[in-house]
């Protein structure tokens, strides 16, 4: 059996999603094939003074079996009485969920950033316990957040609030002007994510956020170049279904940066690899048009509705990668 490496580019719930169809088709097809995910850090964020790293956390979990599958993030049998308890100080934010068990990963988390220990080992140490059956890297160890830029709905006046507050307090409902990656032009790629794409058979960009999740992984200096520079092919798959998202808020980012919320828009935001771009195959939803010039698009199923269609959505990525 040829020894296959495979890195996925991913964000929160829909490459977690993801990397588990991918996990496991590998298993039944090339059980000693090796996935790299390497995870969008740009929505970590410092709450009540711990580090969360929600997409970390969520492909932890869900690989790892213990995510909550209806919310997507955080853990399953969560309960909410510290939560409760600062509410009931007034301390802020309150409107930010840490659930009792998610919190015993930022407490471990957080002890581990302040005695030293760069965000990749503190993964490793977390990801031990749970066991995702893939690779975890984050996608830097230096911390980039990203920052919305909004008018303030009292003055009117432009000002910068965290990705957080954005999405999860005003649900992404204030129009972004733009978004920011703070520490992004002093970020460097963790450790083994050059290796890996320097190795990889495929590369492949999981449905998550083109802008947000995706984009801010490759605005690590260093990481598009090594990515285009990979052996292998690189497939990306679409996060937008019959013009809509599935899950999140891609449709509140996409035109921030000019891309029409469409799998065509999408596939050539990404571009062509030969071209300049991204990509060498687009995977598209049946019946979605995607006219993009330079790469093989195929149409498929591309809702991730059970774990069947997800190992067989993996699995035609796989295929447009020739692995
Ligand atoms: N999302 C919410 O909509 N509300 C929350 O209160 C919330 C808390 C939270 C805590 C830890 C964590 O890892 C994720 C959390 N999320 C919450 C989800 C998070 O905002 C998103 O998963 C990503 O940042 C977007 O991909």
């Amino acid at each position: 059996m040829t020894f296959v490496q495979i890195v996925v580019l991913a964000g929160g719930v829909g490459g977690a999603r993801f990397l588990a169809g991918l996990r496991a088709t590998l298993r039944a097809a090339a059980p000693d094939a090796r996935v790299t995910a390497v995870v969008n850090t740009g929505d970590d964020v410092t709450v009540h003074g711990l580090r969360i790293c929600p997409d970390l956390d969520t492909v932890m979990y869900t690989l790892g079996g213990g995510s909550d599958p209806e919310r997507g993030w955080g853990r399953a049998g969560e309960t909410w009485t510290v939560k409760e308890e600062l509410a009931a100080y007034g301390a802020e934010p309150t409107w930010f969920g840490l659930g009792d068990r998610d919190l015993a990963t930022h407490l471990v988390r957080t002890r581990m950033l302040d005695a030293g220990y760069p965000l990749s080992q503190v993964t490793a140490a977390l990801a031990e316990r749970w066991q995702p059956g893939v690779e975890l890297l984050p996608m830097s160890d230096q911390r980039v957040e990203t920052h919305v830029v909004v008018a303030d709905p009292e003055t009117g006046r432009r000002r910068a609030i965290h990705f957080q507050e954005w999405w999860v307090r005003h649900r992404a409902e204030p129009d972004a002007e733009a978004f920011v990656q703070i520490g992004v032009d002093t970020a460097k790629p963790a450790p083994g994510v050059l290796e890996a794409l320097a190795g990889a058979d495929a590369v492949l960009l999981a449905p998550s956020n083109p802008v947000v999740s995706v984009g801010t992984v490759l605005g690590v200096p260093g990481v598009r170049e090594a990515l285009l520079a990979a052996p292998g092919r690189v497939v990306g798959v679409s996060p937008i279904v019959a013009g809509a998202v599935v899950r999140g808020m891609a449709d509140r980012c996409l035109p921030v940066v000019g891309v029409p919320v469409s799998a065509e828009g999408v596939g050539r935001h990404y571009g062509a690899r030969s071209a300049g771009g991204l990509l060498d195959a687009w995977l598209v939803h049946t019946g979605d048009p995607a006219d993009v010039p330079g790469v093989d698009v195929r149409a498929l199923p591309l809702l991730m509705s059970s774990p069947e269609a997800t190992a067989a959505l993996a699995r035609a990525a796989l295929d447009a990668a020739g692995v």
